[in-house]
């Protein structure tokens, strides 16, 4: 899913506006609440509001001890699985969408449960932007 990163005149929603920390602008994110399991997946939107191409390398936190960015794909018999990748690339002026059916963050070995309404700290790390780090709320 890409739009353009632009301001949109309709909503109020100015999303993806250069400021002078960042060019990389990251919206809506949340985790899946996990209780008595070992794992949850995180998704937020990516605007590369730069005027080059970067790229989400990797993620980290106090939350779990291993995360990984999968893509989930379907195969041929309409079965879905996933597949970690390297990094997911951030073309300037895009905005890419990591939600359920598409890319994630899969957080693995869980340091506690992730109650629905809980905010979780997670540091993305990207090719060429400052790693950022931001609050994804739990929620179903
Ligand atoms: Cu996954």
């Amino acid at each position: 899913m890409m739009a353009a990163c632009v301001r949109d005149e309709e909503t109020t929603q100015a999303a993806c506006l250069r400021n002078d920390q960042n060019t990389i602008v990251v919206e809506g994110a949340w985790v899946r609440p996990a209780v008595g399991r070992p794992m949850t997946a995180a998704y937020f939107t990516l605007c590369n509001a730069g005027d080059s191409e970067d790229a989400l390398t990797s993620v980290s936190g106090d939350i779990g001890n291993i995360f990984e960015i999968h893509r989930s794909s379907m195969n041929t018999e309409g079965v879905m699985s996933m597949a970690q990748v390297d990094s997911i690339a951030l073309p300037p002026g895009q905005r890419i969408v990591l939600e359920p059916g598409g890319a994630h963050v899969m957080v693995i070995g869980l340091a506690e449960a992730i109650k629905p309404g809980s905010k979780t700290a997670l540091t993305l790390h990207f090719r060429n932007a400052a790693p950022m780090e931001i609050l994804a709320e739990a929620r179903p």
